[in-house]
């Protein structure tokens, strides 16, 4: 499907706790920014009532991703199955925020928890079926058994999504570990944000909303059958050229005789931003490819594996007694 122009140019759609807490950070003004949680819990004053979805007859999700599904697409958190008091939840946000009217969408959510990433995979999806351009940037988890496995559980929903919908459906991978504080990958992420923030204003000499569109609709240009893809930004050609099997380049200088080409990619085009924003770096590139999702797949399975190694060597412990040898109801003398 080709882009229909718009007015609204970029929109950001935080899902969840962590995109809560990172989403009122961006200072991009170009960018407008939406709420969608399950929960009050990650809620501040910096976000402004009409810009927040909250999603209702759920209090949380409590990394349960089967129940946020279910609330989402079911209705079937409301106590009164016949409620019918909340509208199927994505489409009213999608329609409530008039998501469809903008050129680009960001949506960020943790891929670890259970709110945002359910209503993550489900928004990215709807809006690239209705021919958005859209990327996620996304945060995995491996400090615990339920967070890799809602890590893997999450990136596997979106490559069923881009498969069935015959659309690629294209994410920035970043992870919480053991030991690296989360404060860093927030940043790591803002940066994402930034960058994306700067590709999609639409005032980048030589570069327009189709170019953006097709380089995460790849396959409108490419050989590749639709599916999960990585989107990896960088500021050197030299670490950009790293990227095994590039599909789609696009790149931004802010000095026009640093360009050239690189790599060996699809689809590669270059802009140059007219107001560039200072924080970021004189050269930006964007690469998208689908090897890197099969890395982080192959090591999220192996860290679960320790995971469960783990937890397989925990001793069980046997309760003491037996409901049976209590004979004073519950009450053991
Ligand atoms: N980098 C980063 N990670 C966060 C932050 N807040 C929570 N997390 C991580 O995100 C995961 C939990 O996901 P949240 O985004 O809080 O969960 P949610 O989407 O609100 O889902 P539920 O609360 O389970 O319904 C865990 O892996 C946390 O370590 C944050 O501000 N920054
Ligand atoms: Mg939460």
């Amino acid at each position: 499907m080709s882009k229909r122009s718009s007015q609204k140019k970029t929109a950001l759609v935080c899902c969840g706790g962590t995109a809560l807490n990172i989403g009122p950070v961006l200072s991009a003004h170009d960018v407008d920014k939406f709420f969608i949680d399950t929960s009050e819990a990650n809620f501040s004053d910096s976000i402004p009532d009409e810009n927040l979805y909250k999603i209702r007859h759920i209090k949380g999700g409590g990394q349960d991703r089967r129940k946020v599904y279910e609330a989402c697409t079911k209705g079937i958190a409301s106590p009164n199955p016949n409620d019918q008091d909340q509208p199927p939840v994505i489409d009213d946000s999608i329609e409530r925020f008039d998501l469809t009217s903008y050129d680009f969408v960001i949506v960020l959510f943790s891929l670890s928890g259970a709110s945002g990433s359910t209503i993550g995979p489900l928004t990215m999806s709807a809006l690239s079926k209705a021919g958005v351009a859209v990327v996620g940037v996304v945060v995995g988890d491996t400090a615990s058994a339920t967070f890799t496995k809602n890590t893997i559980g999450t990136l596997k929903t979106l490559e069923l999504n881009a498969i069935k919908n015959k659309k690629p459906l294209v994410i920035s991978y970043h992870e919480n570990q053991v030991g690296v504080p989360e404060s860093m990958v927030d940043r790591e992420v803002l940066f994402v944000l930034e960058a994306l923030a700067e590709l999609t204003s639409q005032n980048n000499h030589g570069l327009d909303t189709q170019d953006v569109y097709n380089a995460v609709n790849f396959n409108i240009l490419a050989p590749v059958e639709p599916q999960l893809a990585a989107l990896s930004i960088f500021d050197s050609r030299t670490e950009a050229a790293r990227i095994l099997d590039p599909i789609t380049v696009l790149s931004l200088y802010t000095n026009r005789e640093a360009a050239a080409p690189f790599g060996d990619p699809y689809y590669t085009k270059t802009g140059y931003p007219r107001n560039p924003n200072p924080e970021l770096p004189e050269q930006l590139h964007f690469v998208v490819n689908t090897a890197l999702i099969e890395d982080h797949f192959k090591l999220l399975d192996q860290r679960q594996l320790e995971l469960n190694r783990q937890f397989g060597s925990y001793r069980p412990r046997k309760a003491l007694l037996g409901v049976d040898d209590n004979n004073e109801g519950d009450f053991v003398g």
